[in-house]
């Protein structure tokens, strides 16, 4: 088989460049070591920023998230001395809409299909060859048969475990990382919201964070330490611990059922260098993951696949490689900006086991500073929100 563009993942990034490939007229196979339905099982994200709804529009996948999608114009953040609003739409024009990534990633592949893409799935053993070449290609196994495709690029769309990052030698590889020494226990339950629009509270028994996915279905998190089991937390404990977190009238307010997901997600920084070699690009998780604290995972992904998207059809519309050429330099840009965001929210809101009295002051100080701040509220709205992806 032969391909122009060869993508490896079918998740958020692999199926969005895919669709923005196929709408453009390029052609693409996505390879895809899992099952639809188990793609589809996976709770994840449940912020877009704007840039990311107009990119999903652009793709022809985003008419269920304008239907079912939830608009907030800003969020909440708690401390020991109440809660206080940050209006991202006042402070910067701008707003977040409310949409799983479960959701996004079924709309693209129903774009994909009503395109008739080519979607792989339980590709297995695939392997990148000649990347550093002229003539790339992509060998995998499916029902125990061996297929090839011959193609002129390959995104690298797979995750953090994925097999293109490794791809690139070690020699040409720099790694940057920080893990957090703790994780975040999430549930889904079918229960209304505890508020109109997120809350992130910072509790000196940890962090917490409620959100949502639709008017009956909530996302909670708290923060828990690394040694800490999903068995070890029923749904009632679950519950007492996230309401002593929260700001007293909302744990008041709050309806609890019982959890229909339950899972601990660990958190790290890592950002891998450079994210092109040769005919080989990465594109989100493959090349980078935020802790969650920011919802700059899912995002970050789409400003990658938006700047490959444009190299690539600027390359196959009019022989002009120079985004291909920049592409790593300039997705790395907003990369890190989005990394240092999500280090900056971790850090403010969450407990370290190691953490002083001195550190203590430091994160109410800084909370408080962006409470009583507009400057402040501004530069979180505008990192929030996403920042431009050309600037
Ligand atoms: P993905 O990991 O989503 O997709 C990669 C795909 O490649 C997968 O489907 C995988 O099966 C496939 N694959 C892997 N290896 C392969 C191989 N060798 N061959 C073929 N296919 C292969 N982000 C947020 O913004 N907010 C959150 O709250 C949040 N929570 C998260 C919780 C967890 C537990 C995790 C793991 C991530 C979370 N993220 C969150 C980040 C997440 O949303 C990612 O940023 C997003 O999935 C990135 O999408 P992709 O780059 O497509 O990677
Ligand atoms: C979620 O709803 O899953 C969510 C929202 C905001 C975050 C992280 C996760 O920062």
């Amino acid at each position: 088989m032969r391909t122009q563009v060869a993508i490896i993942g079918g998740g958020p990034s692999g199926l969005l460049l895919s669709q923005l490939l196929n709408k453009a007229g390029i052609g693409t196979v996505v390879l895809e070591r899992r099952t639809r339905e188990y793609v589809l099982s996976r709770i994840r994200a449940g912020v877009l920023e704007w840039g990311t709804v107009e990119l999903l529009r652009t793709a022809g996948a985003g008419d269920r998230m304008d239907r079912e999608g939830i608009v907030h114009d800003g969020c909440y953040l708690s401390t020991a001395k109440g809660m206080f609003h940050v209006d991202f739409k006042k402070r910067v024009g701008k707003q977040v809409m409310i949409y799983g990534q479960t959701e996004v990633t079924r709309d693209l592949y129903d774009a994909q299909e009503a395109l008739g893409a080519t979607v792989i799935h339980e590709a297995e053993d695939v392997a990148l060859h000649d990347v550093d070449g002229d003539a790339p290609y992509v060998t995998y196994t499916r029902d125990g048969q061996e297929y090839r495709i011959d193609c002129d690029y390959i995104a690298g769309c797979d995750g953090f475990h994925g097999v293109s990052r490794p791809t690139i030698p070690e020699s040409i590889r720099t790694e940057y990382e920080r893990v957090y020494p703790f994780g975040w226990l999430g549930i889904l339950a079918e229960t209304p919201p505890c508020a109109d629009e997120l809350i992130y509270a910072n509790h000196p028994r940890g962090f917490a964070l409620a959100s949502m996915r639709n008017p009956n279905l909530t996302r909670y998190y708290i923060q828990v330490p690394l040694t800490d089991k999903v068995e070890d937390w029923s749904d009632d404990a679950f519950w007492a611990e996230l309401k002593a977190r929260l700001p007293k009238e909302v744990a008041e307010g709050m309806v609890t059922g019982p959890s229909i997901e339950k899972s601990i997600a660990p958190l790290r920084s890592f950002v891998s260098e450079p994210m092109r070699w040769g005919r080989l690009f990465l594109c989100g998780d493959s090349a980078h993951i935020v802790p969650p604290t920011g919802a700059k995972g899912l995002n970050l992904a789409a400003s990658d696949v938006h700047y490959l998207f444009e190299g690539l059809k600027a390359f196959y519309q009019a022989g002009d490689a120079s985004g291909l050429d920049r592409y790593s330099e300039v997705a790395l840009a907003r990369v890190w900006k989005a990394t240092r965001f999500s280090w900056w929210m971790t850090t403010s809101m969450h407990r370290f086991p190691d953490q002083s009295e001195f550190d203590q002051h430091i994160q109410e100080s800084e909370l408080e500073y962006l409470a009583g701040s507009a400057v402040a509220q501004a530069a979180m709205a505008e990192n929030y929100v996403g920042l431009p992806f050309d600037e």
